[in-house]
């Protein structure tokens, strides 16, 4: 999850990523500037400068209030309300959009790079606009809650507390069905109370956002893309399509291999979801053990500390900076001791409190291979941050390409840290190893692809229908099962009424809400720069890459990176990789698996 930044990018003009200097902030307060130009720039500047001022107040509110929870105590969560309604009205303030649109009628006039800030400005205005400040007000304050009640919950599992970290371990590693199925259904308790809260939410950012003509709030965010709702709909189905032959192999592959492991004679036609390694079945890696290869084990053995530290040695070995100190001191990396008195946010994020130097993450690192990939994730997003801020990006394009890419950098540095020559670099698997190829591809596709299903499908066509078909209140959870029938081939393990509602169990369909495709539409990207990276740079086999030390293939990244927002996404894609996002890339790695699949699966019954 990011934070709150907003970048509209909706702007038809390009912005050369290749060439930043030519249009910068720094640069457009020169002579060169026409009159327009030049009070549009002083209008910004003193924008911008507010706008960092009260974006760094909100961020340390809610930094505190995601990393505090104490029942009972809600001065954080005053504190994070008080913050964001300054931050509202000041970026839904009718002077502000009264003015952005002033400047945008004359756009020809403007620079480009005006023009993007302007954009910015409506579309942060948008999701605050003072014209209904009421509904601004109640947004906050049901969000402030929701993320309390959400984080506060006190997960019990035979009458005692566990965290999401001990669930998420069970369903890794137990084998006994009985066991799993205790776990996955304490892991879905938490969601009967956020039900009202959800619902209350959904009606207040749909009305925020009407307020500045957009149907709803899932056509809001897709717009952050210049997409409509429809197109983004339309990309998600796209993506599902490419990699449904290599799912169903998979799904058919998984039915028949844990039916055999938990001692089940007869398959399911369909995943019971207590089935699957993951409380939501959106990564089935932990099915497979590749030999030779114990992550787990050799991870424990170094301790969480060791997580976050080598996944920054390998960005520094890349060409970029150490960590500002001040990340160590004031992130929040690993779990509370169990007597703390309060709870955080479980769930992974990394912040950029002030648009500035000041970056942090909020974890609960164990040693183990999912904490692994997760913080090379997150680092994703730190260093996205910190190589766009620099004096070419004005803090209001202080964001990704788009959400996708903040989201894509991290997960590919996830990927390159998995792969086998990488491993043996860091001594993690003796570099004599053999193993086995086919189940190495195996692994990482029931991590990559089995993810594609519920992102692309079931998380984004339910907030879809959530905000932009008012999905009533008692089919909520009629509706995610069906979806996650229809998409992942997933039933739950026993009928779920409308008392439950899984969905909200997801992190995301609460704070960081109509956004999951970003992550379907990170791993196609990542893919696609991956396979530039190994053809291209690295001149290595996709398969087995060490990008350690490569400053090439840092470079490549930096040069993404650094225009921040101020690039378009698309223009993006093309000059660096030489493709439209596709999905190409991502089936095609997965390609040399397929064979073995069907050979696996040969007079198995398929079933989607
Ligand atoms: O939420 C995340 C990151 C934070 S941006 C840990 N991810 C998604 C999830 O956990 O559901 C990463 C991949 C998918
Ligand atoms: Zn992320």
């Amino acid at each position: 999850m990011k934070k709150i930044i907003l970048t509209g990018l909706t702007a038809a003009i390009l912005f050369s990523c290749s060439s930043p200097k030519s249009d910068t902030a720094e640069n457009a307060t020169t002579t060169e500037m026409t009159a327009v130009q030049q009070e549009a720039q002083t209008f910004l500047d003193e924008y911008s400068t507010t706008y960092q001022d009260l974006y760094t107040k909100s961020a340390e509110a809610e930094w505190a209030s995601n990393t505090k929870i104490v029942e009972g105590d809600s001065t954080n969560a005053m504190a994070t309300r008080r913050a964001n309604e300054a931050y509202a009205a000041f970026t839904g303030s009718v002077e502000n959009i009264e003015q952005a649109r002033k400047f945008l009628e004359q756009k020809e006039q403007l620079t480009p790079i005006q023009v993007k800030q302007f954009e910015a400005i409506l579309y942060a205005a948008a999701n605050n606009p003072q014209t209904v400040p009421d509904v601004v007000k109640a947004r906050i304050k049901a969000e402030t809650e929701q993320t309390e009640k959400l984080y506060g919950y006190d997960f019990k599992l035979n009458g005692k507390s566990v965290t999401t970290n001990d669930i998420d371990n069970i369903l890794k590693t137990e084998n006994d069905v009985k066991k799993r199925l205790a776990a996955w259904n304490a892991s879905k308790e938490v969601g009967p109370g956020l039900k009202t809260g959800l619902l209350n939410l959904r009606d207040l950012r749909n009305k925020t956002v009407q307020s500045l003509g957009y149907d709803d709030y899932f056509t809001y965010q897709a717009s952050d893309y210049g997409m409509t709702r429809a197109e983004m709909m339309d990309m998600m189905e796209q993506i599902n399509k490419e990699l449904l032959p290599l799912y169903r192999e998979l799904h058919t592959y998984a039915r028949y291999e844990l039916a055999k492991k938990y001692g089940e004679k007869q398959v399911p036609d369909y995943l019971p979801a207590h089935w699957l390694p993951n409380r939501w079945g959106q990564d089935w890696s932990p099915m497979v053990e590749v030999k030779g290869i114990d992550l787990d084990g050799v991870l424990k053995t170094k301790g969480d500390k060791w997580l976050v530290e080598q996944a920054e040695r390998f960005y520094v070995s890349l060409g970029f900076d150490k960590l500002p100190e001040s990340f160590y001191t004031k992130s929040s990396l690993y779990p509370l001791p169990p007597n703390a008195g309060y709870k955080k946010n479980n769930h992974a994020s990394a912040w950029h409190m002030d648009l500035d130097k000041d970056v942090r993450c909020l974890m609960s690192v164990e040693p183990n291979a999912e904490w692994y990939e997760t913080t090379h994730h997150e680092l994703g997003h730190i260093y996205y941050y910190i190589t766009y801020t620099n004096p070419d990006v004005p803090v209001l394009l202080r964001g990704g390409a788009n959400r996708a890419y903040h989201e894509a950098i991290g997960s590919l540095m996830g990927l390159a840290a998995m792969q086998k020559p990488f491993l043996a670099e860091l001594q993690l698997i003796d570099k004599n190893t053999q193993t086995d190829e086919v189940q190495t591809l195996l692994k990482e596709a029931l991590s990559y692809v089995t993810f594609i299903p519920f992102a692309a499908g079931v998380m984004s066509e339910w907030e879809h229908d959530f905000y932009a078909k008012n999905l009533p209140a008692d089919q909520l959870n009629k509706r995610w099962w069906e979806l996650a029938k229809k998409y992942q081939g997933m039933v739950p393990p026993t009928a779920r009424g409308e008392n439950y509602l899984d969905a909200a169990t997801k992190t995301h369909i609460n704070d960081d809400a109509a956004q999951y495709y970003d992550y379907a539409m990170s791993y196609v990207i990542l893919f696609q720069l991956h396979d530039h990276i190994a053809k291209n740079i690295l001149k290595q086999n996709p398969h087995a890459t060490n990008y350690y030390g490569n400053k090439e293939v840092g470079k490549f990244l930096h040069d993404i990176m650094y225009p921040g927002a101020s690039a378009d996404w698309r223009k993006m894609l093309k000059d660096k990789t030489g493709e439209e996002l596709s999905a190409r890339a991502m089936v095609a790695y997965f390609q040399p698996l397929m064979d073995y699949l069907k050979e696996q699966n040969k007079g198995r019954k398929y079933t989607m």
